[in-house]
């Protein structure tokens, strides 16, 4: 390596003589231009150690380094801080339904109406009215002995009168002995008469105006309907001009002077 360095000294001085030479003769001397060839010396003897140097520039970066080999893992760091909230998620199942809540507090007071007192009078009449009509019936029945069908309402009179006077007493009463004009009313005066266990009553028809003409008490004339006995009317003993109705329901003339128990009928409209 030394070797090498004076070496290159060496050259390097020769190359710089020859070149002195050179300069010389091209810049015109009177001499003329020879080349001449300088030999060098012998080599000089080894120098005093010169004094140290300045330091070098710094060299160039080197290359990376290769990979290291992993480390010892760490201990485990503190909890970090609360990350941000996310998105909303997807809506839930329906639950099931609660308990019943607690009774409420009781509302205000409503607006008294005007009608309560009509309404509680009028259902106070309804029930007066159901009890009197109760009571009525009970009278009609069991006490005056009354039988009625739908327009009619007949009493058992258990008097005995002639004909004139029970008629007399029935019209006192706001009718009239009964006058029989169908069959339904003949069968409910029949049916009175045999259940109060009597055998003849009178009822309100007669040929007092005119002989063999029977009309009913109240002048109205009679129609087809009739309820004569066989062989009646026969106007027995030519005074019979008044008419009874037995058990059976059947008609018979007889005398008016007679005096027997007798069925008063009245409208149950009031006419
Ligand atoms: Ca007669
Ligand atoms: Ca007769």
């Amino acid at each position: 390596m030394r070797s090498s360095l004076l070496f290159l000294q060496c050259l390097l001085t020769l190359l710089l003589l020859t070149q002195l030479r050179l300069s010389r003769c091209q810049h015109g001397s009177e001499e003329p231009c020879s080349l001449q060839i300088v030999v060098p010396g012998l080599k000089g003897e080894t120098g005093e150690k010169g004094e140290k140097g300045a330091p070098g520039r710094p060299g160039r970066v080197g290359p990376p380094g290769e990979m290291g080999h992993p480390g010892v893992k760490g201990e485990k760091g503190l909890m970090g801080r609360h990350g941000k909230a996310g998105p909303a998620g997807s809506k839930g199942l329906k639950g099931d339904v609660g308990d019943p809540g607690s009774r409420g507090p009781n509302g205000a007071p409503g607006v008294p109406c005007e009608c309560a007192p009509l309404r509680k009078m009028i259902g106070e009449m309804d029930i007066l009215v159901s009890q009197l009509s109760t009571e009525l019936k009970f009278i009609k029945s069991a006490v005056a002995g009354v039988k009625e069908t739908d327009s009619k309402v007949y009493l058992l009179v258990k008097e005995e009168k002639r004909y004139v006077d029970a008629e007399v007493y029935c019209q006192g009463r706001g009718g009239h002995l009964a006058m029989p004009k169908d069959d339904a009313a003949n069968g409910a005066i029949a049916s009175y008469v045999t259940q109060a266990g009597l055998t003849r009553v009178f009822i309100g028809i007669n040929d007092v105006e005119r002989e063999g003409h029977f009309a009913y008490v109240d002048r109205s004339p009679m129609s087809t309907f009739n309820k004569w006995r066989e062989g009646e009317p026969n106007n027995a003993y030519e005074d019979e001009d008044c008419a009874e109705m037995v058990s059976a329901g059947g008609w018979n003339d007889v005398a008016c002077h007679l005096t027997m128990y007798f069925i008063c009928e009245f409208d149950k409209d009031g006419a």
